[in-house]
């Protein structure tokens, strides 16, 4: 090769980098039958530094969001987690999939559902699950060792764990005293090292699947507990934040004043918990020292990722079943629908996509965007019917204009049923009967003042309840309610609503 004829080539590979074209040549050149890695974890809202928490430590999660796309504004479709879990799985609004809270199964609901993982599974894949995928009882299930709302025709495989939760050995304190439900916050700054934990024994036999499975191309789930309570984790996890210095979420003293009296009390944080700033502040440490412990498991199953030579052909998908108040609006955990117990922390990684790896989008996005993008990503076929939009154009541009949701969707107990757009949130509860809030998000991002009953806003009020009228009927709202009438009792409306069971038994 002359001189001259090398340095034309140079050029021309120089100009081929420069274009378009080149990049989405290179953006087409994924593995024939790229491998998924699926983690999601329990009860996690965005306490990941990596997502801009002040407090809360994942040096994991972070490395993964540094070498993947993270999407700030991910919203979970129930904020419990079978009814969430159900919805990721199927791709569908849960009022068109049925599941609306923690009792029977998704297949029970819909027998000819296909799942995200039997999608990959119909393709010739491996698909294995290790602990809570669909819905498990924390702890119930981890001390028994076992899950009744799995769905088999999901996996290949499928790994239980058995751990010992809130019995492990080691410093054990409750931070909620009012409340003596399994729900109730009870930390354990364990003695032992990770694997004596669940995650840790999660995050084992994730590894040896991965060993295992690394010859063919396969779709793994890995469920980690944390951050769901009992709050348990070795006790290194826990020496990495000064409880004294703990912060809790700032909220205007009458915040609840002007919620609709139906969820105004639920779960209200002195009235049903009993959390005072001394005990606020402990559970706040045990909180992220369990979300620490798993961002460590999630570490080591990445790690092996690379070890086994499965990292440049493995997309990662990294999320939560929904947020979590902790102390936000005066409250705590789930089923409520302000934005911190809808948004959910979302990772994906997809390693010949890198031209966006380490930014955020910030468009709105739902968890049943999931399914399509694996199927798009692997060049699948989905089923027909899927709810979701597949997430490509923002992995390849995280401020796409391809990309045109304008709104999230999340319905939970009392008949609550909230939109998410950009300007606003629009909640109404007993299916449009027991009151709204309308929050003005470019002006009160907390969600402190309701403005529904401001004239001001009248015009607005009415606009959104129009949008979310016509988005609960996309989502399959009459076919649910045909199945669960509003009965006539002794002269007054009331909804059936299976979605009450839930509050015990999650
Ligand atoms: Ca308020």
């Amino acid at each position: 090769m002359t001189k001259t004829f090398r340095l034309i080539v140079c050029f021309a590979i120089v100009g081929c980098l420069s274009t378009e074209g080149w990049a989405q040549d290179a953006a087409n050149d994924r593995p024939a039958k790229p491998n998924v890695l699926f983690i999601i974890s329990d009860d996690l809202n965005t306490a990941l530094s990596g997502f801009g928490h002040a407090q809360c430590k994942t040096p994991n999660l972070d490395k993964l969001a540094d070498r993947g796309v993270c999407f700030g504004n991910m919203h979970c479709q129930y904020p419990v987690c079978g009814s969430s879990r159900a919805s990721i799985m199927s791709g569908l609004y849960p009022y068109t999939n049925h599941t609306l809270a923690n009792e029977g199964t998704l297949r029970e609901s819909m027998p000819d559902v296909v799942t995200m993982s039997q999608m990959f599974r119909n393709n010739g894949y491996y698909a294995a699950r290790v602990s809570k995928i669909y819905h498990m009882r924390i702890p119930s299930s981890i001390l028994a060792g076992t899950t009744e709302h799995d769905d088999p025709l999901s996996w290949d495989e499928a790994i239980n764990i058995k751990g010992p939760e809130q019995h492990a050995a080691g410093e054990a304190v409750k931070w909620s005293p009012k409340d003596t439900g399994a729900q109730t916050f009870r930390s354990v700054s364990a003695e032992g090292d990770d694997s004596v934990h669940a995650d840790g024994m999660a995050a084992d036999q994730a590894i040896e699947l991965l060993g295992k499975m690394k010859d063919k191309p396969f779709f793994l789930a890995v469920g980690f507990v944390r951050p769901h309570v009992p709050l348990v984790a070795p006790k290194k996890y826990f020496d990495l934040y000064n409880r004294e210095e703990m912060i809790a979420p700032e909220v205007p003293a009458n915040d609840l004043d002007d919620v609709p009296k139906i969820i105004r009390k639920y779960k209200e944080a002195a009235s049903h918990y009993g959390v005072t700033p001394e005990l606020h502040k402990g559970l706040l440490q045990a909180y992220y020292a369990s979300v620490s412990y798993m961002d460590a498991q999630a570490g080591r199953v990445l790690a092996a990722l690379e070890e086994n030579g499965l990292a440049d052909n493995t997309i990662v998908v990294f999320t939560s079943d929904h947020g979590y108040l902790l102390g936000h609006h005066n409250k705590f955990q789930k089923q409520h629908l302000f934005e911190e117990s809808t948004r959910v922390p979302f990772i994906v990684s997809v390693p010949w996509l890198d031209k966006q790896h380490g930014n955020t989008s910030h468009k709105i996005t739902e968890l049943i965007d999931l399914y399509p993008t694996l199927a798009e990503l692997a060049g699948l076929t989905p089923p027909a019917g899927l709810h979701g939009t597949s997430l490509l154009p923002l992995l390849n541009d995280t401020d796409s204009t391809a990309w045109t949701k304008q709104q999230a969707f999340t319905i939970s107990r009392s008949g609550g049923e909230s939109l998410r757009t950009d300007q606003w949130r629009f909640t109404q509860w007993g299916f449009g009967k027991s009151g709204y809030e309308l929050y003005d998000l470019k002006n009160d991002p907390g969600e402190f003042t309701n403005q529904a009953n401001n004239p001001e806003y009248a015009a607005s009020l009415k606009q959104m309840q129009k949008q979310l009228e016509q988005k609960r009927l996309q989502a399959g709202y009459q076919g649910w309610r045909a199945q669960n009438p509003i009965k006539e009792k002794s002269g007054q409306k009331k909804p059936k609503d299976r979605r009450k069971k839930v509050e015990t038994n999650n």
